[in-house]
């Protein structure tokens, strides 16, 4: 057997097993894994030394060059944003082809598809989200872009140009059960933060902080019951995005316990950030301004825990780029907008792998077969892109990651390689960090360079996800309801 490249002695780690081995990669897909691999005329070599050899990250929660309302506007576009996320370890992003309310999803993923064309140096799939769902998009264009590989959407409880009524929630579901395509809920009542929102304002507590006390834990614990609730009448598995802490954790325990499907994801900002980053004197808490926003140290505990013990399906970066010191983002107009007006959003894309591969497997919370899962494997069992991505296999897209572990590095915005102004990670020093990014067998990232090019990604065509196929249940109003009908 030939090999373009192999990676030698590589101490590799997968969801399921760890073991020593030289990887084989041939037209950018691993063809060996044994040892001792036999180099021909024309083979490169890259000596891993021993070292920790993962999957390729794909982050399954990310917005790049995502059009909003003007003036806000994101910071990074498809080359800056997956610039940054294979000099991170990432190789496949999945960011938002988002419908306008009024508008078509066909036209934004059109859109979409030309933002990213010739712009991406690593693999990237869509998922879709869902603000209008007419007759129209339901019976033609959800089932018809389903079918060309976009085949899971988000849906929104909050935000006035994205939000679903309960009723509609329940049709996409429905659409979701049918199609098999894995629906997302971004869960948060929004009449409530409204409310709460408005007297903060009347009483004058405008700072960044207070966006914290506008969306408490019970905002996201009710649409969070309620979300796998609209899930359970239609026996339709669900995720639910951005899990932020203990309360909300709680409710997906429950369902679990009783049998439901339903999925969850967590972000390093409810790791690594508490409502102190949001709350720091004068405006410099606008950094750390996402919704759900940080919790506490107690909460950081508990989504630790959860990650362990299994609860937890993915870890995403949920990068929603805004630059700090830009009229067209954190200080919108040029200055420093009470809290409900500062766009919603932290970067993440480069730091998400070595956060957890430092704090959860070096440190001991994590095995690292638990940090492939959560970084890599378990997001292409959910879209639909197993075992093309996400693992280390004979066949696999020769997507990887060789890491340095035991060495100090401390993150500065000035090294990273996005767009954006500032990370919430500031000064943080981690233990671990990406030798050397692989995606399809060209080196992306080298230790110190960024060397992909831009147009190198490719979009991926997902299947519909297994793990999007409902359990068989039977009785009561389902049957009635004739759900499979
Ligand atoms: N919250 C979201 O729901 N999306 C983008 C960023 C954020 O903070
Ligand atoms: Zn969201
Ligand atoms: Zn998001």
């Amino acid at each position: 057997m030939s090999f373009d490249l192999i990676v030698r002695r590589a101490h590799v780690a997968t969801a399921g097993d760890v073991f020593d081995a030289d990887i084989g990669i041939t037209g950018g897909r691993i063809v060996a894994l044994a040892q001792s691999l036999v180099a021909g005329p024309a083979t490169r070599e890259i000596d891993a030394a021993g070292r920790f050899v993962t999957p390729g990250g794909i982050d399954a929660h990310c917005h790049v060059d995502q059009p909003m309302l003007p003036p806000v506007r994101m910071a990074d576009d498809f080359e800056t944003g997956t610039r940054s996320a294979a000099c991170g370890g990432t190789t496949t992003i999945i960011p938002f082809a988002a419908q306008a309310k009024g508008g078509s999803l066909r036209a934004a993923v059109t859109d979409y598809h030309q933002r990213a064309a010739g712009k991406a140096s690593v693999d990237y799939a869509f998922h879709l989200i869902v603000a209008d769902p007419t007759p129209q998009v339901l019976q033609h264009e959800l089932p018809e872009l389903i079918a060309e590989g976009c085949t899971s959407f988000k849906m929104y409880m909050t935000y006035d140009d994205l939000k679903l009524a309960d009723g509609q929630i329940l049709q996409v579901l429905e659409l979701a059960r049918r199609e098999q395509a894995m629906a997302m809920i971004h869960a948060e009542n929004s009449d409530a933060i409204a409310f709460l929102t408005e007297r903060l304002l009347a009483a004058g507590k405008t700072a960044p902080g207070y966006h914290g006390l506008s969306r408490p834990a019970p905002v996201e614990r009710e649409a969070t019951h309620r979300a796998i609730t609209l899930s359970e009448l239609l026996d339709v598995p669900i995720l639910i995005v951005h899990v932020s802490g203990g309360e909300a954790i709680e409710q997906i325990r429950w369902a679990r316990g009783k049998g439901l499907n339903i999925h969850a994801e967590t972000c390093p900002q409810y790791l690594f950030l508490t409502q102190d980053d949001l709350a720091t004197t004068g405006f410099g808490g606008a950094r750390c301004v996402c919704s759900p926003p940080p919790r506490d140290k107690a909460n950081q505990q508990v989504v630790w825990d959860a990650l362990a013990d299994g609860l937890f399906t993915v870890v995403s970066s949920d990068h929603a780029p805004f630059n700090y010191d830009d009229p067209n983002g954190k200080r919108l107009g040029g200055r420093e907008p009470p809290f409900p007006y500062i766009p919603n959003g932290i970067p993440g894309l480069e730091t998400r792998m070595p956060l957890l591969f430092s704090e959860g497997v070096l440190t001991g919370r994590l095995s690292v077969q638990q940090f492939v899962a959560l970084t890599a494997t378990n997001a292409a069992h959910l879209y639909g892109l197993y075992p093309r991505k996400g693992t280390l296999a004979v066949g696999s897209d020769a997507d990887l990651v060789i890491w340095d572990t035991g060495q100090p590095h401390v993150i500065r915005n000035e090294h990273l390689h996005h767009n954006v102004d500032y990370t919430p990670y500031e000064g943080r020093e981690l233990q671990a960090w990406p030798a050397l990014t692989l995606l399809r067998g060209q080196v992306v990232w080298d230790g110190q360079h960024f060397t992909g090019t831009p147009g190198q990604g490719q979009f991926l065509r997902c299947d519909r996800p297994a793990l999007a196929r409902p359990r068989t249940r039977s009785g009561g109003w389902r049957q009635w309801l004739e759900l499979d009908a």
